[in-house]
């Protein structure tokens, strides 16, 4: 076994970035498997290997500038390879390249393509025919842009249109100063070499400059057939003379529209860059550049992306058609600290965005004088000790709702999922949101309107204990026909609880507190609990809830309404 370099070809520029690896040391490659890519200001390659064997040594590092004949990389040859290769007398370990064996192979074909090396065009004869060069393969490559249109002034090394293959990207640049006169590829053609991409009617008779990347012949002379260069890579012109270029848009029969021409003619990124762009639809119109002479880097695609994320502008529409809320890089103002929310979280989230968007809501206000009631439950707490309970506000408003659903069915009903009809439940399950460390839990009382205080205070008691132990069953969270939400312990003045849907009502309850009250002749301390009922306005209307709201809050005030 014998360990060979490889070296960089003939890339059609003096010079070269590595951009990426493709192999690493140890790999297993074949002949043709891609080993790098280059990048020059015209186009990206993929330098294939010309050995089968293993990666033995990488010799150029990312972001190193390369030429013609750099080694890149040493290969421990296979036999069977090395079977093939010239006699070289070099024992094990001794490094040969690659290219000069495979300058022994075909230094004659070069030496011929030299020879038959075109001589020096002039532009006398006015009408030129611009043909696809040699573009390193047989297979025909995509068009993918087009970068000048009927009309253009051009000069010498402006790229007219830019081809891909899954192996590169290259511009293939004018060899003469002229105006075109016409094109006749569109982006999405498959090109070959010799393929004719337009015709140019040249400015003056300049002497052509002697190009092995670029053939074009005149139209009278039907017979040239286009040069062959010397290496079979990627066409590219010298970044200088794309800098240079100011094209001049003119109207008129383009294939492509003038707009879109001037557009790509302005734009100076390499092919890399401008397939990155594609891919993720960026404008580069919009770019600004960073590099020399304000190339467009792959960093400025990156610097455009963040900040089309950042702004306003970058907000996308939801399903719903609502505006995003834009991403802000919270670390910008300050350190922070990411915290995944929790599963209940997450899926709380959705709902209330599902119920927030989906239900037009209204809420309405009253207070409830529990005062009796308060009353009345102080005088049951040694009882409540007794049956090893507590007796809550919580049992009375899952009553008093009760009662209010049972006399107001619209609010014990859904909307359809057409909208076209309500179905009223002929059931009363109420559930009621429970506070718990992973986040809002609502088990659900099932056929509240059936029970008594007693147990509906047993079964908030276990089925609260059961939501913060993380114990509820699935089924104990569902069937709900409307929800109280009581953050009564809490405190607070009153809220706007969100509708549960597919429910179409929900009690807020709030912090009870004694106020005075007008009793008609004087002012009288009342522990006053403030009720806050959201409901679906597509099924209830105002006249609906002021209805139950007054109902669940002459319960309250007077339990002794329950029994009636
Ligand atoms: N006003 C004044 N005091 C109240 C009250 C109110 N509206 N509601 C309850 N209280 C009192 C209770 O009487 C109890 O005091 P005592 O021990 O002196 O009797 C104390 O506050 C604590 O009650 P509790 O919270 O243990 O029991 P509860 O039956 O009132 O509530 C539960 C149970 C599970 C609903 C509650 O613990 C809870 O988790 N609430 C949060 C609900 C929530 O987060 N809602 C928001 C949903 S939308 O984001």
């Amino acid at each position: 076994m014998t360990t060979q370099q490889i070296q960089v070809p003939d890339i059609g520029a003096d010079e070269a970035e590595v951009i990426e690896w493709l192999v690493q040391v140890g790999d297993r490659i074949e002949i043709d498997d891609s080993l790098l890519v280059l990048e020059s200001d015209k186009a990206s390659m993929e330098v294939p290997s010309t050995l089968a064997g293993k990666v033995e040594t990488l010799l150029v590092s990312i972001g190193d500038a390369v030429s013609e004949g750099v080694p890149i990389v040493v290969i421990r040859v296979d036999s069977a390879a090395e079977a093939v290769l010239p006699e070289t007398g070099d024992s094990d370990g001794d490094i040969e390249t690659a290219a000069d064996q495979r300058d022994d192979q075909v230094g004659h074909e070069e030496q011929d393509s030299v020879v038959n090396e075109p001589s020096p065009k002039t532009a006398e004869t006015a009408h030129q025919t611009l043909l696809v060069p040699d573009i390193g393969t047989d297979d025909g490559v995509e068009v993918i842009e087009i970068s000048v249109s009927v009309g253009d002034q051009v000069s010498e090394g402006d790229t007219l249109i830019v081809l891909e293959s899954d192996k590169a990207s290259m511009e293939i640049p004018s060899e003469f100063s002229g105006e075109i006169t016409a094109l006749m590829v569109t982006v999405g053609d498959t090109l070959c070499q010799g393929d004719v991409i337009g015709e140019l009617v040249a400015q003056a008779a300049h002497e052509a400059p002697v190009s092995s990347s670029v053939a074009a012949v005149s139209t009278d002379t039907s017979s040239s057939t286009p040069p062959k260069p010397a290496a079979a890579m990627p066409a590219a012109a010298p970044a200088e003379s794309m800098a240079k270029k100011a094209p001049a848009v003119a109207p008129g029969t383009a294939i492509v529209s003038s707009q879109e021409s001037a557009i790509a003619n302005s734009i100076y990124a390499g092919p890399a860059v401008r397939k990155l762009a594609r891919e993720f639809s960026i404008p580069l119109d919009q770019v600004q550049g960073s590099g020399p002479r304000s190339r467009i880097l792959k960093e400025d695609l990156q610097a455009f992306v963040q900040h089309k994320l950042r702004s306003p502008q970058a907000a996308v529409t939801t399903g719903s058609g609502i505006p995003a809320v834009p991403a802000v890089d919270f670390s910008a103002f300050g350190s922070v600290r990411t915290e995944e929310l929790s599963k209940i979280g997450k899926v709380t989230a959705t709902n209330m965005q599902r119920s927030w968007l989906n239900v037009p809501h209204v809420t309405q206000f009253d207070d409830a004088d529990i005062t009796d009631l308060e009353a009345f439950r102080g005088a049951l707490k040694e009882e409540a000790t007794r049956r090893g309970t507590k007796l809550t506000p919580l049992p009375f408003l899952l009553k008093a709702c009760a009662i209010a659903l049972r006399e107001n069915p619209k609010f014990n009903a859904s909307l359809a999922p057409d909208g076209q009809s309500i179905i009223f439940k002929e059931y009363i399950h109420i559930g009621f949101a429970v506070d718990t460390p992973a986040g809002l839990l609502v088990p659900v009382i099932r056929d509240v309107d059936t029970k008594g205080l007693w147990e509906l205070s047993e079964e908030v008691l276990s089925l609260a204990a059961a939501a913060r132990d993380k114990k509820l069953k699935p089924a104990q969270m569902q069937g709900a026909c409307f929800t109280i939400s009581s953050l009564g312990a809490l405190g607070g003045k009153g809220f706007t609880p969100i509708v549960n849907a597919p429910e179409v009502g929900i009690l807020g309850v709030a912090k009870a507190s004694i106020q005075p009250v007008w009793n008609g002749s004087e002012f009288l301390p009342r522990n006053l609990l403030p009720l806050s009922l959201s409901y679906d306005h597509r099924v209830i209307n105002g006249a609906d809830g002021g209805r139950f709201m007054n109902q669940v809050v002459a319960l309250l005030s007077d339990i002794r309404r329950f029994t009636l």
